[in-house]
């Protein structure tokens, strides 16, 4: 869908103004470091409460796919959850399962008729992911999927945390810094 805005904004994604904001979860859904240690922390524990259910109905989330709760007290309603994959040399379909981190959670949101939605670079930070590939996976995800798809979605924004990912998706989305 043309009329999609993609921005990119550095800082925290627990603090983004969007209706849903997308989580670098792991398969147990049970938390973790990094940006799933730090959305737990800023939304609450009814967030774990409800990945504790999904994993009671559906074992877990699986890499490359995505499952969606509440936000608690984030100021986004909903998180979407989605297992990046563990960088392992390129060769282990790493490149596909991350792309599909993105198209689910697009259409998590879809489903949803949500209208915006933030991502964090996701599998860039304890799963290993080079930088400069997982953004370029990134971008054209998303690109591809709102081309391919009329959505409800009028804004994706990449809240990148560290300098290099941020200047990283500038360049990609061909912003002047
Ligand atoms: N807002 C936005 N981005 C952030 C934030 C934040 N508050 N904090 C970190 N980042 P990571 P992964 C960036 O390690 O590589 C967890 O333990 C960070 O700079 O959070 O997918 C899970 O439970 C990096 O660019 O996620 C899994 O076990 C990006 O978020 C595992 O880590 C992703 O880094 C998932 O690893």
């Amino acid at each position: 869908m043309d009329k999609t805005s993609i921005r990119v904004q550095q800082g925290d994604i627990t603090k983004a103004a969007v209706e849903a904001v997308v989580n670098a979860a792991n398969s147990s859904l049970l938390g973790g470091g990094g940006v799933d240690g730090a959305i737990h922390r800023a939304g609450g524990p009814a967030i774990l409460e409800e990945c504790k259910q999904i994993r009671a109905r559906q074992g877990g989330c699986p890499t490359g796919e995505a499952v969606i709760t509440t936000g608690g007290k984030l100021p986004a309603a909903y998180v979407i959850h989605t297992v990046g994959p563990v960088w392992q040399g390129g060769s282990k379909g790493e490149p596909e399962l991350l792309a599909s981190c993105y198209r689910n959670s697009l259409r998590l949101a879809a489903e949803r008729g949500l209208t915006s939605i933030a991502f964090p670079n996701i599998s860039t930070g304890v799963y290993g992911y080079p930088k400069d590939k997982a953004a370029k996976i990134a971008v054209e995800a998303v690109k591809r999927y709102l081309q391919a798809h009329e959505t409800s979605i009028a804004q994706v924004v990449f809240v990148c945390f560290d300098d290099e990912n941020y200047r990283l998706c500038r360049s990609l989305l061909a912003i002047d810094a």
